[in-house]
Order: structure tokens, then C-alpha cells, then sequence
């Protein structure tokens, strides 16, 4: 699984996202963090949306960025024709290829799909641009189709093919299956694309990695479409686990949760609870037995360093379900210092409180206080 590349697409798949809507600033802004974070694409809306997007597409090119710009078009030559005018490193071109969108959307069969797809590509790589041919729906489409035209189109020279589960239906042993079987076909680069209607989109991200992809398209917090696809942190938190010094020395994770609340502010949610990584609670241990462990080597209760990301874990204490070590922990760094049998009498009382209401940190720390204070003045 090690040398994949990402392919964000904040800028593309993000923006059809319910709640987004990216001015030229705005966009300027997250393709510079995205770049500096370290992603090798930045995927941006069609020119061929509108006017503005076409204007934003080339002021992005225009940045002088390290990462490649790519955009994404429809697999039709009126499409092409504009893409390859913007200045862009390359282009990711898509067409539906399951008998649902054969019959419902634009109403093409597999023979005027092919004879486009040659004619698109052949086009866009005369300009000397990268090009990628991906089926849409590709989980729904026939697979004996789906291998012919990839076959085809690898002949002609794409630097990549794409797979998308455009619908989330894919589950990660198909998703295995599936890369296995096209990484026998093709020799050149496969992206995979993932919604996450089931909640699978890290899960297939992965195992289409471990089948042989290449290429794993994310948005920041997953946004895009309906419920969105991979995130970008959930891959790095998943990557760093299979293979941290190639994240480490590729990606800036500390800057994760920086972009993670620009782009949430942008589109006007909060970053979820759940989050992984960057969620308020993703690094926060709380049973005593879990904070016990915890405070004696992190490792016992934490697959990820929170250090990595710039984070810090947290020893949550003001609980009935906390255990005295948590509490020692606490009473030390409010400078208050007893034996083992005082602290354990002290989180007795605690867990008294505690067995009645929801209790805060504050609560706490005033019953280590007077339990320290009361101790005083019965030896005095
Ligand atoms: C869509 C298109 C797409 C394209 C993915 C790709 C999808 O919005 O319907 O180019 O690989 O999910 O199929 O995002
Ligand atoms: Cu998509």
C-alpha cells in the first residue's frame, strides 16, 4: 500500500456538496492549503460548469503551485476543448457506464462510449496533458464492458484509469476484487473514487490500495455529493497506520486540522464529533482503566500519536467511571501530592458526586482541594 497519491478533490467533488459555494478567494485559499499540506492533485470543477469556474480553473493554474492542477469533464469533445485551454496539468475525464445511467442519464451504449472515449483522450493528449478515463457507477457496470474499454484506452496511452463507486455501494472485498481484476488488464496508474453511502469509503480507499491502485481521491471532512466520499484526514489517519514514515515524510499532518476548519467554515458545518483524528474526542481516554493504561505508555489505547497531527491527547478524571490514577494524575498537576490509600479515598468521594450528576472539571478539583485541605488540618 505504500507510494499511493491523492488526488483532492475539495474543489470538484466538494462543491457538490450540499451546503458549498467557494468564491475565486475562497478556492485560492484551500488549493494553497491543500498544495502546502502536500497532495499531489488538486482536482477542480469543470470549466465547462460555467463561466466563473472557468475563470477559477485558470487563476489556479496560474498559482505556480507544486501540486498538478487537474480538472474534470464530462467525456464529450465540447468538454475537452475547453479543459485544455485553462492551463491545466491534466485532465480527468468520466462517463457513466452502468445500464442505469446508459438508460437514465445520457443515453449512450458501450460502442459510442468507446469510439468518444478514443476520440477525447487522443485529443487531450495531443496537448501533452495528462489524462485519466474513469467509468462511472463502476461497481454497477459489466464488467466484461468495463475491462474492454479500459483495456482500450490503456492501449492508447492514459496515464491513469479511474474506478468510482458513484453510488457507495461497494463493499471492500468487490472493491478488492474488482482493482485485483483490472491491475491483470491495464498496465498504467488506477484511481479509485469512493462515496460513502454505507461507510465504507476509507475501508475500499485501502483495500483498492492493497489490490494494486494507485490513486485515491479524497475532499477535506469527505464532502461531495449526497453524504461525500474518502476524507482526506480519515485516509491519512488509515495510511499512517500502514505505513507512517511514508505519510510523515510526504504529508504536513499538522496542518490537517487547520484546513479541516477552513474548509468547514467555508460550508458552514462542524467538524463531527467522530472525526477521525481531529474529532474534540479522538484522543480523549476515559475509564479508569483506559487511564491508568494510558498515563503508563500511551500506546496501550492509541493506534495513532496525536503528536503527529500537532495534537495532544487528554486524561478525562471528572467522571463516576474514572479510576485514581486519573485522579493522582490530576491532583499533581494542580500541585497537590498524597499517598496511594489519599488518593484512592479522594476518588472515592469523587465518584460520590459523580453517581448523583454530571460532574465538571471544576467540581473535581475542588473536592482533590478540600480532601488535600481537610488532610491538613487534621494533622494540625
Ligand atoms: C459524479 C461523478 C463522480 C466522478 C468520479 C470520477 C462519481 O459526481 O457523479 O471521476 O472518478 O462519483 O462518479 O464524482
Ligand atoms: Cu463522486
Amino acid at each position: 500500500v505504500s507510494n499511493f497519491k491523492i488526488i483532492e478533490s475539495t474543489l470538484r467533488e466538494g462543491e457538490q456538496f450540499a451546503n458549498a459555494f467557494f468564491d475565486t478567494e475562497k478556492k485560492i485559499e484551500i488549493a494553497k492549503a491543500l498544495d502546502d499540506f502536500g497532495v499531489d492533485y488538486i482536482e477542480l470543477t469543470s470549466p465547462a460548469a460555467s463561466e466563473q469556474s472557468r475563470a477559477d480553473c485558470e487563476a489556479i493554474c496560474k498559482l505556480g503551485l507544486k501540486a498538478k492542477i487537474l480538472t474534470h469533464i464530462r467525456c464529450h469533445m465540447d468538454d475537452a476543448r475547453i479543459a485544455v485551454q485553462t492551463g491545466v496539468d491534466g485532465v480527468d475525464v468520466v462517463i457513466g457506464t452502468s445500464s442505469y445511467l446508459m438508460e437514465h442519464s445520457h443515453g449512450k451504449d458501450m460502442t459510442y462510449i468507446t469510439n468518444t472515449a478514443i476520440e477525447v483522450i487522443n485529443y487531450v493528449k495531443s496537448h501533452n496533458i495528462e489524462i485519466r478515463f474513469s467509468s462511472e457507477d463502476s461497481f454497477r457496470s459489466n464488467l466484461v464492458d468495463l475491462l474492454s474499454i479500459y483495456s482500450t484506452v490503456d492501449k492508447i496511452g492514459v496515464n491513469r484509469v479511474g474506478i468510482a463507486d458513484t453510488v457507495g455501494c461497494a463493499s471492500p472485498r468487490q472493491v478488492y476484487d474488482l482493482i485485483r481484476t483490472l491491475r491483470g488488464v491495464v498496465s498504467c496508474d488506477i484511481e479509485t473514487h469512493f462515496h460513502n453511502d454505507t461507510g465504507c469509503a476509507i475501508a475500499n480507499a485501502y483495500c483498492a490500495l492493497e489490490a494494486g491502485a494507485t490513486h485515491i481521491d479524497t475532499s477535506v471532512l469527505g464532502i461531495g455529493e449526497r453524504n461525500g466520499i474518502t476524507p482526506l484526514g480519515g485516509l491519512m489517519a488509515r495510511m499512517i497506520v500502514a505505513d507512517r514514515d511514508y505519510v510523515m515524510g510526504k504529508y504536513k499532518l499538522h496542518k490537517l486540522k487547520d484546513i479541516e476548519e477552513l474548509v468547514a467554515q467555508a460550508v458552514e458545518v462542524n467538524i463531527p464529533f467522530n472525526n477521525p483524528v481531529t474529532g474534540f474526542c479522538s484522543f480523549t481516554h476515559k475509564s479508569g482503566v483506559h487511564a491508568k493504561a494510558i498515563l503508563n505508555n500511551p500506546t496501550t489505547y492509541e493506534i495513532i500519536n496525536p503528536a503527529d497531527f500537532g495534537l495532544s491527547r487528554y486524561v478525562h478524571f471528572a467522571s463516576r467511571i474514572t479510576g485514581w490514577n486519573a485522579i493522582k494524575s490530576r491532583a499533581n498537576q494542580l500541585g497537590v501530592e498524597m499517598t496511594d490509600e489519599q488518593y484512592k479515598e479522594c476518588t472515592a468521594k469523587i465518584k460520590l458526586l459523580a453517581d448523583i450528576r454530571p460532574i465538571t472539571v471544576d467540581d473535581t478539583d475542588s473536592i482533590i482541594r478540600d480532601f488535600q485541605r481537610n488532610l491538613k488540618l487534621g494533622r494540625d
